[in-house]
């Protein structure tokens, strides 16, 4: 149903292929697999060269993180965003308190860039075909001592809403992606899914094919 529904135009631009074929499958399921327009906690694959536009929103605690990509059949790694400080405000060495705002961090005080080091909510990535993708998260605690890694394909530490091309809904657009870095390490788990809120989508740029308007 979903093919069936999908303007032909734009169905070249943006074919994702996820979920069944993270099994190696894509030979053989090529043409069965439906064509997604939507990013999910599963593996992420395009059939062609894709490139996505992420905008940042914002960061809800008290680690310091790092959102990227992850290429598992490279191993390649790129950022997205990053926090170059815990949160808004942070004094190293003051001791922390609670926070009305939940440490929020934001690109406007200095606490996060976009990969290329820019003080920018945006930033690009370019999906190599037929390569199986997967986001990350590393969370550091604010003494340094804890590093916890945590990928999209945990349901609970990434929780996907929307589509790529859904437009928007609510205060949110295309497709928002919402992580929890499972709290600091000595509290208990809080899943609140906004220690790192970013979007995708409303913003597809395609560098291989003509526009597809
Ligand atoms: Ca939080
Ligand atoms: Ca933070
Ligand atoms: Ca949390």
């Amino acid at each position: 149903m979903r093919q069936t529904t999908r303007s032909n135009k734009r169905a070249p631009s943006i074919p994702l292929l996820i979920g069944a074929i993270a099994a190696g499958l894509v030979g053989f399921l090529a043409a069965p697999v439906r064509a997604q327009d939507f990013l999910g906690n599963e593996t992420i694959q395009f059939s062609e060269d894709t490139t996505i536009e992420f905008e940042f929103k914002r960061t809800m605690g008290a680690n310091r993180s790092t959102l990227g990509v992850r290429n598992i059949d490279t191993g390649e790694e790129a950022v997205l965003f990053r926090e170059v400080t815990p949160f808004d405000g942070y004094v190293p060495g003051q001791p922390l308190t609670s926070s009305p705002t939940d440490f929020v961090g934001t690109v406007e005080a200095g606490t996060v860039k976009n990969g290329l080091g820019q003080a920018s909510q945006f930033a690009e990535f370019k999906f190599k075909a037929n390569n199986r993708y997967v986001f990350y998260l590393d969370s550091v605690s604010p003494s340094g001592q804890t590093t916890r890694t945590f990928e999209s394909t945990n349901a609970s530490a990434a929780q996907f809403n929307g589509a790529l091309d859904g437009g928007s809904a609510g205060d949110a657009v295309g497709v928002r992606v919402a992580w929890d870095d499972d709290g600091l390490p000595s509290e208990n788990k809080d899943f609140d899914n906004d220690d790192f809120i970013i979007e995708a989508g409303g913003y597809l740029v395609t560098v291989t094919c003509p526009p597809v308007r």
